[in-house]
């Protein structure tokens, strides 16, 4: 059994999976329409893992007889002024995340729930990687600044990424 105060956080952060879901798929619509084939498919794909990430809590509360409620969440329809501060804000978002997580672990020690605690790390490990991923595709569109080509072989370059990925 999970306690009240472990129950509470589990689901707080389910349904913040879930907005991060909207998040990225939001964001995708956008970059879509402005034609960037590439970074597009790259902000499809993580809106399904953020998906992903929301079912793997949804199975791991119910597993431990745990009663879910999921937020009413409408989609997000934000426009931004460039990608650059599409990817800042993105950034942003997975550091609240991970802080997000880094106090679920530690409850998870305060309450002794080892459970909990050894099914976190899983987040723990993948918000390091999409930290740094983010962090990596903002560099880059920092580096080539308002150099319209490089931008344009970025965008190509994320799609052979995307295409690699499902290949592989
Ligand atoms: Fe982007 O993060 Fe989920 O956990």
């Amino acid at each position: 059994m999970l306690s009240e105060k472990i129950e509470k956080g589990l689901i707080k952060q389910l349904n913040r999976e879930s907005e991060s879901s909207q998040l990225y798929l939001s964001m995708a619509f956008w970059v879509e329409k402005k034609g960037y084939e590439g970074i597009c498919e790259f902000l499809y794909d993580h809106s399904n893992e953020e998906r992903i990430h929301m079912l793997k809590l949804v199975r791991y509360i119910n597993k431990r007889g745990g009663n879910i409620v999921l937020n009413g969440i409408s989609i997000i329809n934000v426009t931004y002024q460039s990608l650059k501060e599409l990817f800042i804000k993105l950034l942003g978002h997975e550091k609240k995340i991970s802080q997000k997580i880094n106090y679920l672990v530690e409850i998870s020690l305060q309450e002794k729930d080892y459970f909990t605690y050894n099914f976190l790390q899983w987040y723990v490990e993948e918000q390091i990687e999409e930290e740094a991923l983010i962090k990596t595709v903002l560099d880059k569109i920092e580096l080539i600044g308002e150099d319209k080509g490089g931008l344009y072989f970025f965008d190509q370059n994320m799609k052979n990424f995307h295409k690699k990925k499902n290949c592989d």
